[in-house]
């Protein structure tokens, strides 16, 4: 077995640093955090036992810049990185610098980063070990004359895709013929322009479908499990929203058939660490795989809450050489997770950016409740990054209980000074079809688009400033929790008890 790791590099920012950095401490192992200019004062820098500046607020100056976090690496003495999500996490040249600067990447190997960064790569692979992937092409695309002829046997409507792509980057769904050749124009150069790579590949789109993965786990010792599924239909504008696990849509034996060919590719991808792997499924539930992340996911936490995994240790464990310390068989989904995302987001204005100062922060506790946030009350919440401030989870022993775990929990976060999603996480929860598990990727978007029913909006003006006024009154005293503030809280209370339906 290798060496345990001393000193982990994090390079990342927001909660998922925080993640990471409280992951090192429960283990011992000191962690560096790394911050741009406009992170001076950040949690994860506060967190960190040391920390690195590696440039200004622009995140291309910054937490992209490979040559400044490996310096900021080798200069701190740690002996690892871990790369979070997003930024850095999925480009085979940091993990290769990594590599090649003696410095362990808490992740895949580069290799199998480029291979499943290529989507069409990803796919033969697929292919290779019986995974349903939807009708398409196995190759990228050379011309023009090449995209007609194949999609004229795939048939439209079909989604033009770049094959250096993922996440919603370069895709374009055809309805007909007449529009395919400027489509396809543009997903060139729209996927020229985001990867410097223009090539592109054709699937047959699949109508309102929904979006459904498979967690798996790969240690160096030839050991793969699956963690089950998490459901990820809740979307917009291809920002996942809400996320839980178990899916509603998955039956056990479903669920054991995706889990089992999870495994093979992974197997025959030589994968090692954490990675997942994306599937829609159509109206008749047949999954169909789309892609593999080869990250720790944003969601990550619906899959610890039901199965006991830390995921992020086993991450660190891994890149230690240890084996995974289980079977698939000790592996079982107890209870039910959701996960909300609360970006700093204004739902009332098209859900514009609202970065800015917390000028106060209450966050849920109780029981079964989990918030794993970037931020603390006073903070100010950069333009510069990805608008992700926390994730609030709820596990319950079954799905309804954690739908009221949730519904509880977010009636009881404030954040005042920004704008957040909240209201609009209150409004998916409170939602029939939601609760009746009948949800596809189009459900955020209605429910985004539809402003809500003046008796639903949860939070009154009236009340809002007069829990801002009562905060001001407080502050300007200095003293601890001051009568009107505690009015207003109780005075929500009472408005929710009597007031919200289901
Ligand atoms: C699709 C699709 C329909 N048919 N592929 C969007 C993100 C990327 N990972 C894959 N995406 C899609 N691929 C075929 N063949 C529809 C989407 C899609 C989507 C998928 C999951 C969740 C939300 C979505 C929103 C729009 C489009």
């Amino acid at each position: 077995m290798a060496d345990r790791f001393n000193k982990i590099l994090v390079a990342n920012r927001g909660e998922i640093a925080v993640r990471v950095i409280r992951a090192c401490r429960e283990m011992g192992i000191a962690s560096v955090a790394v911050f741009s200019e406009a992170d001076r004062a950040a949690r994860h820098v506060r967190l960190a036992d040391e920390a690195w500046p590696i440039g200004p607020a622009r995140a291309a100056d910054s937490y992209l810049r490979i040559d400044r976090v490996i310096e900021a690496a080798c200069a701190s003495g740690a002996e690892a990185v871990h790369p979070g999500y997003g930024f850095l996490a999925e480009n085979a040249r940091f993990a290769q610098a990594c590599e090649e600067a003696g410095l362990v990447f808490i992740g895949p190997r580069s290799e199998t980063i480029t291979l499943m960064g290529e989507k069409t790569s990803a796919r033969r692979l697929a292919v290779a070990v019986g995974l349903p992937v939807v009708p398409g092409t196995l190759e990228p695309l050379a011309d023009d004359a090449a995209i007609r002829q194949e999609a004229e046997r795939i048939g439209f409507p079909l989604m033009l895709k770049a094959a250096a792509g993922g996440g919603g980057k370069g895709l374009r769904l055809v309805r007909s013929a007449a529009d395919l050749v400027s489509a396809a124009a543009r997903a060139r150069s729209e996927a020229q322009s985001a990867f410097g790579d223009d090539r592109v590949y054709l699937e047959k789109a699949l109508v309102r479908p929904r979006h459904v993965e498979i967690q798996v786990m790969a240690d160096h010792h030839g050991n793969v499990v699956h963690l089950f599924e998490r459901e990820c239909s809740i979307q917009r504008r291809h920002q996942k929203v809400v996320e839980e696990s178990p899916s509603p849509l998955l039956t056990p034996d479903l669920r054991a058939r995706m889990g089992t060919l999870a495994v093979a590719l992974v197997r025959k991808a030589g994968y090692v660490n954490a990675g997942t792997l994306e599937f829609l499924m159509d109206e008749s539930r047949e999954p169909y795989f789309l892609e593999m992340n080869t990250r720790l996911q944003v969601e990550h936490p619906v899959t610890e809450l039901v199965t006991g995994v830390d995921l992020v240790k086993l991450q660190i464990r891994i890149a230690q050489a240890e084996r995974l310390p289980f079977a698939q068989e000790d592996l079982v989904q107890r209870g039910h997770a959701i996960e909300g995302r609360i970006y700093a987001e204004d739902p009332d204005s098209g859900f514009l950016p609202s970065p800015g100062r917390i000028l106060a922060l209450r966050v849920p506790g109780g029981p079964g409740i989990r918030d794993d946030s970037g931020v603390e009350d006073g903070d100010e919440v950069p333009s510069h990054y990805d608008p992700l401030v926390s994730k609030l989870l709820a596990w319950g022993e079954d799905r309804a209980s954690a739908i009221a775990r949730m519904r509880r929990a977010v009636r009881e976060y404030r954040v005042l000074g920004i704008k957040t999603t909240l209201p609009f996480l209150d409004r998916v929860l409170r939602h029939p079809d939601f609760v009746a598990g009948r949800i596809d990727t189009s459900f955020a978007e209605r429910l985004g688009r539809d402003s809500p029913p003046e008796e639903d909006r949860p939070w009154p003006v009236a009340v809002a400033a007069a829990a801002i006024s009562a905060f001001e009154q407080r502050r300007a005293a200095r003293t601890p929790s001051a009568v009107p503030a505690a009015s207003a809280w109780r005075r929500e209370g009472r408005v929710e008890s009597t007031g919200g339906r289901g």
